[in-house]
C-alpha cells in the first residue's frame, strides 16, 4: 500500500486545505443566492463515504457489477424516500446534475429536432430548456414564451396562445428566476390543449414543494426534475420523478442513455436529505424561508426596490435596479464588498447582456437554515439599500461590513 494512502489532506496537500477552510469561513458570511443552501453534518459524511469507490452501473438488483449488495441498499432507501415525499409514481436519483436530468427527460420522450415550449432564458428559464448554445437547444428546437410586460408573472392566456402557435411535443414549467407559485394545473391545461407533454423543473422549489409550501406538480406533470443541492438541502445532484407509463423509458435514458457509473456516494446522501426532509423540522424552515423571502421584499420594496411582479411568493425576489441607475454587475459587486453575496440577474424585458444586467436576485434559504428570521432579513434588506444608494463609497461598505460580521457571528454555520 502507497504510503500516503493514510496521510491526512493537511499533510498531502495543505493548498487543498486551505482553500476548503477559506471556503468554510467565507460561508460564515451572509449568502443570498437563491439556488444556494447548506447541507447538514449527516448529509455531508455520506457524500464523502467510501460509496464514492464503488462502480454500480444498472439499477438497484440489476448491476453490471458484483459487491453492490450496501449500495443497493441506499438507492433503494433514496428512491422509496423520494417517492414518499413528493408522492411520485416512479423515481430515478442517478442523475448527476439538473441539466443531465431534463436531457434524460428529453432523451426518453422526444425525437430529434421536436419542439420544446419553456419559459424565455432572460424571464427567469434555464439553459437546459431548450436554449440553443445548450444540447437541449441543438438537438431539439427551443420554443418560448415570457412573462406579461404588465404585470412580470405568467399569463394563462399568453402561454396557451404561444402554445397554439408553435404545438410543441413537450412544455416546461418551472425556473431558475420566478418569485411567484408555478400555476402547474393551468400548464396542464395548457398542454392538454395542444397534445404535449408536461415536465416541471422544480429544482428552485422542490424544498418548498416537500414541505407543502409550494403546491406540488405530481398531479399535472408527465415528468419533474430536481436538483437535490438547492431549496431540499442535499447533496449537490438530481433527480427525475414520472408517471409509471414513462417509468422504462426514464430509466433507460438516464442509463445507460446518458450515464454512466451512478455516484453512489451521492446517492447515499439524497437518501439521507429525503429523510430529513420527511421531518416537522424542515417544514419549519421551509415555511421560514418564504416568510423571510416576503419580509425581505417587504424592506427592499420600502426602500425604493422595483420588484419584477411587486413581491414574492416564494424563496426568491427579483429587484429591477433600472429606477436606481445601477446595473446587476455593479450591484453584485459592491454588496460581495460589504459581505453580501448574491448574483446579478437579467430581468424580464432587459436591455443589458447577461454578463451586466439591470437586476438582482436575492434568496433567503441559505440565512434562514442558519435560524435567521424576519427581523434579520429586514436589517440585511437595508443594509443592501445602503449599499447601493452609494455603491462606491468604502466607507459605507466597510460599515456595513463590520454590521454584517456582528450579525453572522450570532448566527454561526460550522460550530
Ligand atoms: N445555476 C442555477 C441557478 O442559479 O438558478 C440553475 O441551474
Amino acid at each position: 500500500m502507497d504510503v500516503s494512502f493514510y496521510r491526512s489532506l493537511a499533510e498531502v496537500d495543505p493548498r487543498v486545505l486551505e482553500a476548503i477552510g477559506a471556503e468554510e469561513r467565507r460561508q460564515e458570511g451572509i449568502n443570498l443566492i437563491a439556488s444556494e443552501s447548506l447541507t447538514s453534518q449527516a448529509v455531508r459524511e455520506a457524500c464523502s463515504s467510501v460509496m464514492t469507490n464503488k462502480y454500480a452501473e444498472g439499477y438497484p438488483h440489476k448491476r453490471y457489477y458484483g459487491g453492490c449488495e450496501n449500495v443497493d441498499l441506499v438507492e433503494d432507501l433514496a428512491i422509496e424516500r423520494a417517492k414518499k415525499v413528493f408522492g411520485a409514481d416512479h423515481v430515478n436519483v442517478q442523475p448527476h446534475s439538473g441539466t443531465q436530468a431534463n436531457l434524460a427527460v428529453y432523451l426518453a420522450a422526444l425525437k430529434p429536432g421536436d419542439k420544446i415550449l419553456s419559459m424565455e432564458l432572460s424571464h427567469g428559464g434555464h439553459l437546459s430548456h431548450g436554449y440553443k448554445i445548450n444540447e437541449s437547444g441543438k438537438i431539439y428546437k427551443g420554443e418560448f414564451y415570457t412573462v406579461s410586460k404588465e404585470t412580470g408573472v405568467i399569463e394563462y392566456d399568453e402561454v396557451l396562445a404561444r402554445a397554439r402557435e408553435v404545438k410543441p411535443q413537450i412544455i416546461v414549467c418551472g425556473y431558475s428566476a420566478y418569485p411567484r407559485t408555478v400555476p402547474f394545473k393551468e400548464f396542464r391545461e395548457i398542454a392538454d390543449d395542444v397534445g404535449a407533454l408536461l415536465l416541471a423543473d422544480i429544482a428552485h422549489i422542490a424544498g418548498l414543494v416537500a414541505a407543502g409550501v409550494h403546491p406540488s406538480p405530481v398531479r399535472y406533470a408527465d415528468y419533474i426534475t430536481t436538483t437535490t443541492h438547492k431549496t431540499l438541502m442535499g447533496p449537490r445532484g438530481a433527480m427525475i420523478m414520472c408517471r409509471e407509463e414513462h417509468a422504462k423509458d426514464v430509466d433507460r435514458a438516464v442509463f445507460p442513455g446518458c450515464q454512466g457509473g451512478p455516484f453512489m456516494h451521492i446517492i447515499a446522501a439524497k437518501a439521507v436529505c429525503f429523510k430529513e426532509n420527511m421531518t416537522s423540522e424542515r417544514k419549519k424552515v421551509m415555511e421560514q424561508v418564504v416568510k423571510n423571502s416576503k419580509a425581505m421584499a417587504s424592506t427592499l420594496s420600502d426602500n425604493g426596490f422595483d420588484l419584477v411582479s411587486g413581491g414574492t411568493d416564494n424563496h426568491l425576489i427579483l429587484a429591477d435596479l433600472s429606477n436606481k441607475g445601477l446595473t446587476g454587475k455593479l450591484a453584485e459587486e459592491s454588496l460581495g464588498a460589504a459581505g453580501i453575496t448574491l448574483n446579478k440577474n437579467t430581468v424580464p424585458y432587459d436591455n443589458e447582456k447577461p454578463f451586466v444586467t439591470s437586476g438582482i436576485r436575492v434568496g433567503t434559504p441559505s440565512v434562514t437554515v442558519r435560524g435567521m428570521g424576519e427581523s434579520e432579513m429586514n436589517l440585511i434588506g437595508s443594509w443592501i439599500s445602503e449599499v447601493l444608494s452609494d455603491p462606491s463609497s468604502e466607507k459605507v461598505r466597510d460599515k456595513v461590513k463590520a454590521e454584517v460580521g456582528s450579525l453572522c457571528s450570532k448566527f454561526p454555520v460550522y460550530k
